[in-house]
């Protein structure tokens, strides 16, 4: 009997649990490129190049195996752009007994396949995701339990489950979490390593012709690209890191310098997302490198907890809160998303240069994402389904599953403190701290009043006024609120006046005529 199979964008892993029992003798491999996904947020071009150009690569190296893969591309003149109407097409291709699929990453597309053994008439197997160290059956049944239901003790479970930098019962060094050695800003001279990066083959190549022609009103540079596209590339770029990067990765685990896209961090989460790379894998190599003592404790450590767990978490987070997780708006913030997330035309030089590194690169490091741009959103007030969708557009990494709790939950506080226990609102100085942004910027970032005052500094005591109600019980937040109440009124009301002034100053957001949707 014939199996098709399809494969998604973000499913370019060999092993994956719908294809380890293909039978190369009868079953077909479909994959689509399809209007649809390109579309639903306005993607960064280097974002469809670098999934249209893995998914092309992905298909050659499994009929480079001797499995046939119907493959179609986004100019076949027959497409019909959806995954459900190439799917039936191909059905009457290749009359199957059956369909095998992998669940997705993202709710949108999960809905979409309930209805398709209907609509086909045909059996439809979905099968668990097993990349991840936690199916959803599993996350769900361990987080019940309420002291496992944050981070930190869900972590802990994976790490005594799986055995990694475990001895025994005990972890390695002794602590289960290093972060305290982990905030240090970049020294004065210190420069991160040269990064890896890939020139673009004839496949690649092609393919940034087409996104030019057809996506070239999309955010973002398309070129220079320099992202792996296939397996062998993306493995070269992971030990590149682990040699290069990976024993400093936890000490400027929180620096932002100017000019300093990617410091020590390790520019693989497009690579695991979208299958080339498995987390066990990544996780197993930090650890080897730990081992041999090429890696100190802090660095390994901090990072195999950002997949072990902060990926997992999230992504529990993200199934056994769905639907309704993107519905909430705990603090509801109402405001417009100002244009300059589209244009990063702003004076202030945090987020020019986070946006500016965003538009020419698809990428962000996490403090950036957290501490600028998302930090701004939350003190601005801006509607979670906004600044979501920008999150969702931008980056090369970016899949509703990890980039929604990310940031409805960790930036924006709008669930209620499900993901996080209080929202990591910062002003000025923790920029100033944290960066080499704020010499050089037309605010300064130790005036909290008047022309040249930085934005974070009113906007910050703006939130906290704003959501008094809401968030002054939160035993976390008790420190500046106690600040707040010493306020006097004028002050007060000078904040709240600054506040409005600046961001009414911001052109609202209507998407830029060029970023519209066709
Ligand atoms: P490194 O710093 O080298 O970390 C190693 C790996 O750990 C990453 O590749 C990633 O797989 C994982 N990781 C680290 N932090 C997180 C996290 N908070 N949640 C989940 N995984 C994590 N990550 C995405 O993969 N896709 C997104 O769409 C996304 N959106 C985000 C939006 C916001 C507002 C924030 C604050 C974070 C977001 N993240 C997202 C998490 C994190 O910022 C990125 O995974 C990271 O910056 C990717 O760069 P890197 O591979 O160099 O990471
Ligand atoms: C993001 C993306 C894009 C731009 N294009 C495609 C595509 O043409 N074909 C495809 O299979 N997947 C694509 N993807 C990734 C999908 O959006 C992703 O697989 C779904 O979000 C399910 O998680
Ligand atoms: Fe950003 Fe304020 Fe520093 Fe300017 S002064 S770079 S706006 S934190």
């Amino acid at each position: 009997t014939r199996h098709l199979r399809l494969v998604l964008g973000d499913q370019l892993t060999r092993g994956l649990a719908s294809l380890t029992d293909l039978d190369p003798a009868q079953d077909v491999v479909l994959m689509v490129e399809v209007a649809a996904e390109a579309q639903y947020v306005p993607h960064h071009k280097q974002k469809i190049a670098f999934l249209l150009s893995a998914m092309r690569h992905f298909a050659e190296t499994l009929r480079a195996e001797g499995i046939t893969v119907d493959y179609v591309l986004l100019d076949d003149p027959a497409n019909s752009h959806s995954f459900g109407g190439e799917l039936a097409r191909a059905v009457a291709r290749h009359a199957p007994s059956g369909i095998v699929l992998t669940e997705p990453g993202e709710w949108r597309v999960w809905q979409m396949m309930q209805g398709w053994a209907d609509a086909l008439s045909l059996p439809v197997e979905i099968r668990a995701d097993d990349r991840f160290f936690c199916t959803r059956g599993d996350f769900a049944a361990l987080t019940k339990a309420r002291k496992t239901g944050r981070m930190e003790f869900f972590y802990r479970q994976i790490r005594r489950r799986t055995g990694i930098l475990m001895q025994g019962q005990v972890p390695q060094g002794g602590q289960w979490n290093f972060d305290a050695d982990n905030r240090k800003p970049l020294p004065r001279g210190l420069r991160p390593p040269a990064r890896l990066r890939f020139a673009p083959d004839a496949l690649t190549r092609s393919v940034l012709d087409l996104v030019a022609a057809r996506f070239g009103h999309h955010f973002g540079d398309l070129e220079p690209f320099g992202w792996a596209v296939t397996r062998d590339a993306a493995l070269q770029a992971l030990d590149h890191f682990i040699a290069t990067c990976l024993p400093r990765f936890g000490d400027y685990q929180d620096a932002m310098k100017a000019g300093e896209d990617f410091l020590f961090h390790s520019l693989i989460s497009p690579y695991l997302n979208c299958g080339l790379l498995t987390a066990r894998e990544v996780c197993a190599r930090a650890e080897a490198a730990f081992q041999a003592g090429a890696v100190p404790i802090n660095a390994a450590e901090g990072f195999i907890r950002q997949i072990l767990g902060w990926r997992e978490f999230v992504r529990g987070i993200y199934w056994t809160e769905m639907p309704a997780y993107a519905q909430s708006n705990h603090l509801n913030a109402q405001r417009d998303l100002p244009g300059f997330y589209w244009t990063g035309d702003t004076p202030m030089r945090c987020m020019a240069e986070c946006i500016g590194t965003t538009r020419r690169t698809a990428y962000a490091h996490h403090i950036q994402r957290l501490m600028i741009t998302g930090n701004f959103a939350l003190l601005a007030g801006v509607a979670p389904a906004q600044i979501e969708d920008w999150y969702l557009a931008v980056y090369a990494d970016a899949f509703e599953w990890v980039e929604l709790p990310n940031v409805h939950g960790m930036v924006m506080h709008a669930d209620g403190g499900r993901l996080g226990s209080k929202p990591y609102a910062a002003s000025g100085a923790y920029i100033n701290r944290m960066s080499d942004y704020c010499p050089g910027c037309a605010f300064d970032p130790k005036q909290k009043l008047g022309a040249r005052a930085c934005p974070f500094n009113y906007l910050y005591w703006n939130f906290l006024i704003e959501n008094e109600a809401t968030l002054a019980r939160n035993p976390r937040m008790a420190l500046p609120y106690r600040t707040l109440a010493k306020m006097p009124a004028d002050q007060r009301q000078a904040i709240i006046h600054a506040s409005a002034q600046f961001l009414a100053g911001q052109a609202g957001w209507s998407p830029p005529a060029q970023l519209r949707l066709d």
